[in-house]
């Protein structure tokens, strides 16, 4: 059995849907964030780093979403969460890097300027550094999109789950996300999906 570690709305978003896409039996353990429960001693066991996401696979702790889509991708080959072909395998795990470790980064530096300069003083202009580096990092995934139906092409991936996160980000705090066509319309085809849709129901009506 596996048990999900999620904090609803946050970037955990990303492995929920995948492993609604892996079809895999599954159950989910909200840590509410909102609430610290990220560094209780309890959850500090499953994640000392206390971060959502972690999986738990038979007891063994898997952590980040990179490494969680791209285990899923390999345990159910039959889903297509990850291409077969190596060298389009590495091109998604780099596309999921670059959100890791650049995009979702330019968020915390707008939502949490204080985590990024100890100064009050500074804070503002963390925050206006962040903003703008989300933004462009937005409409750079709006041109990821414009030729194709998925973030990496004409199938889905494990990245497209992945990429959802930053759009929900995005509106929720009030960046301008229909400017981004391509981005938008693709969000449109990723709530049709029953397993998109579920994913986000299900977090929705996780008390927070
Ligand atoms: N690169 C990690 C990021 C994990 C992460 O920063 N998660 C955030 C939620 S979006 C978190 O748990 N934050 C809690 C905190 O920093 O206290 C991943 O993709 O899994």
């Amino acid at each position: 059995m596996m048990t999900l570690y999620f904090s609803p709305g946050a970037c955990s978003l990303a492995s929920h849907i995948g492993l609604e896409e892996a079809g895999a039996p599954y159950e989910l353990k909200p840590i509410l964030l909102a609430k610290g429960q990220q560094r209780t001693e309890d959850y500090l066991k499953i994640n000392p780093r206390g971060k959502v996401p972690a999986l738990s696979v038979d007891g063994k702790i898997l952590v980040e979403n990179t490494a969680i889509l791209t285990y899923l991708g390999r345990r159910f080959p039959e889903k297509r969460l990850m291409p077969m072909d190596p060298a389009e395998e590495a091109r998604c795990i780099g596309t999921m890097c670059w959100f890791s470790s650049v995009v979702h980064p330019s968020y915390q530096r707008f939502h949490r300027p204080e985590r990024f300069a100890e100064s009050e003083a500074a804070h503002a202009g963390v925050k206006e550094n962040g903003r703008k580096l989300f933004w462009a990092n937005l409409q750079e995934i709006d041109s990821m999109m414009q030729a194709n139906d998925w973030v990496m092409g004409p199938e889905f991936t494990a990245v497209d789950p992945y990429a959802l996160v930053f759009y929900g980000w995005g509106e929720r705090s009030g960046f301008p996300m229909k400017e981004l066509s391509a981005y938008t319309a693709w969000q449109e085809r990723m709530m049709k999906r029953p397993t998109v849709k579920k994913s986000v129901e299900s977090e929705q009506k996780t008390a927070t």
